[in-house]
């Protein structure tokens, strides 16, 4: 079972352990936070398993399936724009496929649910995790995910307190539980922190959780502010459209989406970041996938964010969007590329940071080209 690391990530995974645990199974769960290829060969290679890939997946079928060629029967359950599966024994079950759009009206954790629910009408107790994952969704409860708050209401899983809406269960808000996710898979990737999670997710937030929570907000929090500090002094670079920075190690420890959600925080600061031109952000990962082993060589998160100005010009055309930047700058080298218009996200190994800047800062002038 691979699933992703951030809140929908935990709560799909949260849903398909306790599902396959109901039928006597006994999963491996590893947590990911970018599809690296060479991970997905080493999780097919050999026959015969059954292997479920939970809010991540969709935009690597074809990858996944190459990497299958038939030997094991593979599900994907994801909310992310699916790529075709081209091994019969790759079923993506993703709702995209039937036309119901993944940005708005499910998350991961919804899709994981559906399929809970098409097991055993019994694991309708499983509707809440629906509903914290689904808070990554901004447009609120929609189409789906209606249905199931709907169903979650009914059946009592969850009840309306006020204006929040508490796990029956655990005694939890919805969004506070979402929010303390949010931190231990992310935040704490490196550091168990995704394993609490999924025990979280089932089993409510204990004081140890939330002491955890606590303490890994805090750490995140000071590397941020010596970052800034260093940023205030030195400023970033900047090259055609873009200006940006290299975190290096700062981060080390923490998983790599701290160097987004940093940026999308820079991308507001006026005094530093122009908001005419793409922030982009790069730190060095740890070589390692925890319960996996040791990656082949190094490699940098990029994660790339469109400040206000910049937004109006992308939507008109005049600037490349921000995954479609990314797709050029990392044209042959690039892992994982992924993301929208105004926020995109990569790997590329460490010796092509270099040409990655020189590459980006070339893309950025360029406008829109028929690549996207
Ligand atoms: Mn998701």
């Amino acid at each position: 079972m691979v699933h992703h690391d951030d809140a929908d990530g935990l709560c799909s995974g949260a849903i398909v352990k306790a599902v396959l645990e109901r039928m006597g199974l006994k999963p491996k769960l590893v947590c990911l936070e970018k599809l690296f290829p060479e991970v997905v060969r080493l999780l097919h290679s050999g026959g015969g398993k059954a292997i479920f890939y939970c809010d991540i997946g969709s935009p690597h079928a074809d990858l996944i399936s190459r990497a299958n060629g038939g030997r094991n029967l593979t599900v994907i359950l994801d909310h992310h724009d699916p790529r075709p599966a081209d091994d019969p024994m790759v079923l993506d079950l993703n709702l995209e496929h039937v036309g119901v759009r993944g940005e708005e009206e499910f998350s991961g954790a919804t899709c994981c649910y559906l399929f809970a629910k098409a097991v055993d009408e019994a694991n309708r107790s499983l509707s809440y995790l629906a509903l914290v994952g689904s808070c990554e969704i901004p447009v609120g409860y929609k189409g789906i995910n209606e249905q199931v708050l709907d169903e979650a209401l009914r059946d009592g899983v969850v009840r309306r307190v006020g204006k929040k809406l508490v796990i029956t269960k655990l005694g939890v808000g919805v969004r506070e539980l979402f929010s303390a996710l949010q931190v231990l898979g992310p935040v704490g990737y490196y550091s168990g922190g995704p394993e609490v999670g999924i025990r979280a997710a089932l089993e409510g937030l204990s004081g140890d959780i939330k002491k955890l929570v606590k303490e890994l907000e805090e750490k995140r929090k000071a590397v941020n502010k010596r970052l800034l500090a260093r940023l205030y002094k030195q400023g970033l670079r900047r090259s055609g459209r873009i200006q940006w920075f290299n975190a290096g190690r700062a981060y080390k420890g923490m998983g790599s989406k701290v160097i987004g959600t940093f940026c999308s925080y820079l991308s507001h600061v006026r005094k530093l970041a122009k908001p005419d031109m793409f922030v982009v952000g790069l730190m060095e990962m740890e070589t390692a996938i925890p319960g996996l082993g040791e990656l082949k060589g190094r490699f940098y998160k990029v994660s790339v964010r469109a400040p206000r100005d910049l937004r109006a010009d992308i939507d008109a055309g005049r600037a490349p969007s921000a995954v479609q930047l990314l797709k050029e700058a990392t044209e042959g080298f690039g892992i994982a590329v992924d993301g929208h218009a105004y926020a995109a996200s990569c790997v590329i190994p460490a010796d092509k940071v270099e040409e990655f800047i020189r590459r980006a800062s070339e893309a950025s002038v360029r406008g829109t080209s028929a690549t996207g």
